[in-house]
C-alpha cells in the first residue's frame, strides 16, 4: 500500500513587538499588527514528518514520541482548511491521488526542551501546516500558509518565513487579510544575534490564550496601548530593520516588551511573567549599554521569565561576557542549562 510523505522544518520565533490580544478568538484575528525575528533552526526548530495512506484508520498526531490531541478546534480548522485546498486540486485534476480523503499521520519534534517555556506552538504549527502543505503539493505562498498556521496559533503564522516577519493584523471580519509577510532577509542583517536564557523551565501559569483575553476585557492601559504604542513602535520599529539601526531596534525591542508586561500587570487579576531573575536580567543589559556608552543589547520577555537578548556579533564578548557572570552570581539562573543559546539567525 502506498504512503504518500513529506517532512519539513519550522523554526522559532521571538516577537520583538508583541502580540497580546484578539478581536476573533475563533479565528484568532489579533488586536493589533506584530513583528518578530526568526531564530536559527540549527538551534530551535520544530521537525514534522506529514504522511497519509489508505491503511491509516484515523487522523494522528505524534508529539516528542507521545500521542497528542489532534481535535482542537483550532487543529481541526487547520486541516479541514488544507483538505479543503487538496480537494479542490483534485477537483481539477483527475489524475492526482485522491489525498485529501485519507487520514494523516503527523510526527513532530522539537530540538529543544518542549517545556523550556520557548516559544514552541509557533514552531509547531508552522510545521504541521507547511508539512501537510508539502505533501498536499499546494501551491501556497508562505503568506497563503500563514492564513492557515495563524488559525492554529497567532504567533505560527510568523514561522513561515526567516528573518524578520510582520504580522498584519488586518481589519476584515474574515480574517484573509490577517497575515504575515516578510520585512526582512535575515541576510539583510546578518550580525544579529540572540541569547537565550532559560530563567525557568516550568510551564507557565497562565496561557497566552486566556492571559491575553483576560486583558483584553480588563486592562484600560490595553487600550492604549493598541491604539497608540503598538502602531507606533512598528513603524519604528521597521524603519529600524531597514536602516540596520541597532540603537533604535533595540529601544524598541525593550520598550514594546516592559509595555506588554505593563498591560499584564494591569489586568485585574494581574498576570505577572517576570520575575526576580527576569529583572535581574533587565538590570544586566541596563548595565552593559551603561558601561558602553551606547545601546548594544536589547532584552524582551514573552508569556514566562525567559530572556531573550539581541545583540550584534561585534559585542558578542562584552555580552556574553556580563551574562555569564550574571550566570555565575545569580541564584535562579539555571545553571548548566544556560546559555540556551547564542544563535544566528534563519
Ligand atoms: C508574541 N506571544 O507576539 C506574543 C508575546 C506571547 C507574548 O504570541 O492563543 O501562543 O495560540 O494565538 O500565539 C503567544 O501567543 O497564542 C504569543 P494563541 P500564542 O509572540
Amino acid at each position: 500500500m502506498v504512503v504518500y510523505r513529506a517532512s519539513t522544518t519550522a523554526p522559532v520565533n521571538i516577537a520583538v513587538v508583541k502580540y497580546w490580544g484578539k478581536r476573533d478568538p475563533k479565528l484568532n484575528l489579533p488586536t493589533n499588527s506584530s513583528l518578530s525575528v526568526t531564530l536559527s533552526q540549527d538551534d530551535l526548530r520544530t521537525l514534522t514528518t506529514a504522511s497519509c495512506s489508505e491503511t491509516y484508520t484515523e487522523d494522528v498526531l505524534l508529539l516528542n514520541g507521545s500521542p497528542s490531541d489532534l481535535t482542537g478546534a483550532r487543529t481541526q480548522a487547520c486541516l479541514r482548511e488544507l483538505r479543503a485546498l487538496r480537494a479542490a486540486l483534485e477537483a481539477k485534476d483527475a489524475s492526482l491521488p485522491k489525498l485529501a480523503q485519507l487520514k494523516l499521520l503527523l510526527v513532530s519534534e522539537n530540538n529543544f526542551p518542549t517545556a523550556a517555556g520557548l516559544a514552541s506552538s509557533a514552531a509547531g504549527f508552522a510545521a504541521f501546516v507547511r508539512a501537510i502543505a508539502d505533501l498536499y503539493e499546494l501551491p501556497a505562498s508562505p503568506t497563503e500558509l500563514s492564513l492557515i498556521a495563524r488559525q492554529g496559533s497567532g504567533s505560527a503564522c510568523r514561522s513561515l518565513f526567516g528573518g524578520y516577519v510582520a504580522w498584519r493584523a488586518g481589519a476584515h471580519v474574515d480574517g484573509l487579510d490577517s497575515k504575515a509577510v516578510e520585512v526582512a532577509p535575515a541576510a539583510h542583517w546578518p550580525n544579529m544575534r540572540a541569547l537565550i536564557l532559560v530563567a525557568s523551565a516550568a510551564k507557565k501559569g497562565v496561557s497566552s490564550t486566556s492571559g491575553m483575553q483576560q486583558t483584553v476585557a480588563t486592562s484600560g492601559l490595553f487600550q492604549q496601548r493598541i491604539a497608540e504604542v503598538v502602531p507606533a513602535n512598528m513603524e519604528t520599529m521597521e524603519a529600524a530593520i531597514a536602516a540596520r539601526d541597532f540603537p533604535k531596534f533595540a529601544e524598541v525591542t525593550m520598550r514594546d516588551s516592559n509595555s506588554f508586561h505593563a498591560t499584564c500587570a494591569d489586568t485585574y487579576p494581574p498576570i505577572f511573567y517576570m520575575n526576580d531573575v527576569s529583572r535581574a536580567a533587565v538590570r544586566a543589559v541596563e548595565a552593559i549599554n551603561t558601561a558602553a556608552g551606547k545601546t548594544i543589547a536589547a532584552y524582551t520577555f514573552d508569556a514566562g521569565p525567559n530572556a531573550v537578548i539581541y545583540y550584534l556579533e561585534e559585542d558578542s564578548e562584552t555580552v556574553l561576557g556580563t551574562f555569564y557572570a550574571l550566570l555565575e552570581s545569580t541564584e535562579g539562573w539555571k545553571k548548566g542549562t544556560n546559555p540556551k543559546s547564542s544563535v544566528q539567525l534563519d
